[in-house]
């Protein structure tokens, strides 16, 4: 569990400088994945059941969920023996154009980046793609060799941030109690600036399971970026975003992974 580990911080913190990072490669492909994690596990062969499957659960991921909203929770297609399983998400602050091309496209690349892979996790700026021929809805989804978390932080060490706990904390609380597991508000700091948070999970984990990762996951901001007025950190299973109306354009991508 991507989250459970951040626990355990024996993590690894990359810290790329702007000009090296995924950000060089979104300008050269802004709606490909942050990450693509593809399974280790057995594939699919061209013209399978599976394959066949598989496009049509691709449909569903894209333009169903577009169709819904934005999301599709436990989508399935096909007799038991070769069943795709799947769920797709935009983040809840993306732009309705933005959520639209992002699921649109998910497909595509999700083909070109784990080919005949029968599970795999897209992570993209603005939604989030998951499919697999197991069933793992309601599970916070546990990747083989590592995780990533994709951080963007501004730096601003001169506010003062300790309102943004107590904050956060309720946001987890009422995210959890929520139907569609996400929450948005805003507190004062000391110096009279507003931050504004929004936690959101995965939209098919179960209750107990959303608790859990942006419990861990907002603890772990707090604790390592304590003097950052805005900043977004997001999982295959969690998302955590503060901000504030005005913020400095200073950039880093952190890739935190367990080091496996
Ligand atoms: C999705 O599937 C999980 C596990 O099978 C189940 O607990 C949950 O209620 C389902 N959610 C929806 C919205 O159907
Ligand atoms: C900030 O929070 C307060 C109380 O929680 C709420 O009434 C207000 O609408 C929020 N402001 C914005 C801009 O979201
Ligand atoms: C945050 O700011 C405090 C006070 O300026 C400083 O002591 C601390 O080292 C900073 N922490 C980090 C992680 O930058
Ligand atoms: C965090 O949320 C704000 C407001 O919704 C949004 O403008 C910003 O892009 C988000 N930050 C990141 C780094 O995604
Ligand atoms: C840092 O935060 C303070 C207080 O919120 C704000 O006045 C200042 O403009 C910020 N600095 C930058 C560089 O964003
Ligand atoms: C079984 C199979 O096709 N596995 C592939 C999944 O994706 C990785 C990374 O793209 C490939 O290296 C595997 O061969």
């Amino acid at each position: 569990m991507a989250c459970h580990r951040l626990r355990h911080l024996a993590v690894v913190l990359v810290v790329l400088a702007v000009a090296c990072s995924l950000r060089a490669d979104a300008s050269d492909d802004p709606y490909g994945p942050l990450r693509p994690v593809c399974s280790l596990g057995a594939g699919y062969t061209s013209r399978s059941l599976y394959e066949t499957n598989l496009n049509r659960l691709f449909n569903k991921l894209s333009y169903e969920a577009v169709a819904n909203g934005g999301f599709i929770i436990n989508a399935t297609e096909g007799d038991p023996k070769n069943m795709a399983f799947g769920v797709s998400m935009c983040f809840q602050d993306s732009n309705w154009a933005d959520c639209i091309r992002c699921l649109d496209v998910a497909p595509s690349y999700a083909t070109r980046e784990c080919p005949f892979n029968r599970t795999a996790a897209l992570l993209f700026s603005d939604c989030v793609v998951r499919y697999s021929d197991k069933n793992f809805f309601s599970e916070e989804t546990e990747e083989v060799a590592s995780f990533e978390l994709f951080v963007t932080v501004y730096l601003n060490s001169s506010a003062v941030v300790e309102a943004r706990q107590a904050m956060l904390d309720k946001l987890v609380v009422e995210a959890v109690a929520s139907e569609p597991l996400w929450a948005y508000g805003n507190t004062t700091h000391q110096d009279g600036s507003r931050v504004y948070g929004l936690v959101q999970c995965r939209r098919d984990l179960s209750k107990d399971h959303c608790n859990t990762c942006l419990t861990n996951l907002v603890g772990y901001v707090l604790r390592n970026f304590p003097n950052n007025t805005a900043a977004s950190f997001k999982s295959f299973n969690c998302y955590v975003n503060i901000t504030e109306k005005y913020h400095s354009a200073k950039e880093k991508h952190v890739d935190v992974s367990n080091g496996v």
